[in-house]
């Protein structure tokens, strides 16, 4: 059987999850096989370059026009098209699989998973940084209890691509486009990190304390044009969040596109009663370690064979990448819809990351800690 694939969105992500799709059949012999069938943007002429370099065989300038031809739809667009071209592919009983956040606001969130929960096609959000290796291998670890009760996790994910107060106004300024600015962009990896990670012995977070900041209220359209029209910023730049966790743990979250110097710096550590782990994306080869009658953090590498997923790559050592992730993601989202097994992340995960999100906001607004509904 081979799963007809239709990607809506030819950039970043566009090109992550394309190049994901051409790896497949060289590296995981047991994938489904994919036909990256039709490529689908407003751009016809920009359109038709990306498929060709993309190896998509055909092109559609409207996602309403491609569903039927698919079995499963990649919505890689801006935040406000995740919505409506994915809750009718669902009810076509197409598989979908969308990028993050769900959704702009939560009662989008909550209308794809309304839409998810009604179909037996499979319906995955892209958190892709639950395949990196390491992180996977750290869950292994705080699931057979070796760094006991968890107590702590300290998240953050710096970038800094906005200090500067000329660059451009985007859709990931306007709050009716994306929902919200670094909170929802980048947030919502370390909130689905550490629900993944910590979920199972920890519980959901189920009480947050909030405070975003916007440092840059206006941007210019056209930053080459000193006389260029400037629009508002109306999502935060930055955020930072005090979480509860249902166990009693507590977390703290952090995320910028201020942080100068920092690219994207996406940190995770957790301390357990008996030890503590931490990783970082710029280093996501390894998982630095402290064992019970360790006196310090060891680095481990996470490159052997009985590493998940390294078996299908190089020999010990030789390191892999960010996009790696992204194949490892396509690999089992797609196996699930081939087997019509469940996914996880699915939208249900997706719209309880937006909940907490949402909760984050709400606590900014009112000056004080916010119980997650
Ligand atoms: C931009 O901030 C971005 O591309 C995010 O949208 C991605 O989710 C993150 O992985 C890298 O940074």
């Amino acid at each position: 059987m081979t799963l007809d694939i239709g990607v809506l969105g030819y950039r970043f992500m566009g090109e992550a999850h394309a190049n994901a799709l051409a790896r497949l059949p060289m590296f995981f012999s047991d994938a489904p096989e994919v036909n990256r069938h039709v490529l689908i943007g407003r751009d016809e002429h920009a359109l038709k370059n990306a498929a060709d370099q993309l190896g998509f065989t055909h092109t559609a300038t409207a996602w309403e026009d491609a569903l039927d031809e698919i079995d499963v739809f990649y919505n890689l667009g801006p935040n406000h098209v995740h919505a409506e071209p994915s809750i009718a592919a669902l009810e076509q009983d197409v598989s979908v699989f969308c990028e993050k956040p769900l959704a702009p606001t939560l009662s989008d969130a909550e209308r794809m998973a309304d839409a998810a929960r009604g179909t037996d096609a499979i319906a995955g959000i892209a958190f892709n940084y639950r395949y990196v290796p390491a992180i996977q291998y750290a869950r292994e670890l705080i699931a057979n209890g070796d760094l006991g009760e968890i107590n702590h996790v300290r998240a953050r994910y710096l970038q800094d691509w906005l200090v500067d107060p000329d660059a451009p106004w985007s859709w990931r300024s306007s709050k009716d486009l994306a929902g919200s600015g670094s909170l929802g962009d980048l947030g919502a990896h370390s909130i689905d990190l550490a629900r993944f990670l910590v979920g199972d012995v920890a519980g959901e977070i189920d009480r947050v304390s909030g405070h975003l900041q916007t440092f840059v209220e206006e941007r210019p359209v056209d930053p080459d044009d000193d006389d260029s029209e400037t629009r508002p910023v109306t999502v935060d730049d930055a955020y930072s969040a005090q979480v509860a966790f249902e166990s009693g743990a507590m977390g703290t979250f952090e995320a910028s596109r201020f942080a100068t110097g920092h690219k994207n710096d996406n940190t995770i550590e957790i301390n357990g009663s008996k030890g503590s782990l931490r990783f970082s994306l710029e280093r996501l080869n390894e998982l630095e370690l402290l064992e019970s009658g360790n006196r310090g953090f060891q680095t481990v590498m996470v490159t052997d064979p009985d590493d998940p997923y390294v078996d299908h790559w190089w020999p010990p050592g030789h390191v892999i990448g960010w996009e790696h992730t992204f194949v490892h993601e396509n690999y089992e989202f797609l196996t699930s819809v081939r087997d019509e097994t469940p996914y996880e992340p699915s939208f249900a995960d997706g719209c309880t990351v937006q909940r907490i999100l949402d909760a984050i906001e709400q606590s900014d607004e009112r000056a004080e800690w916010v119980s997650v509904e």
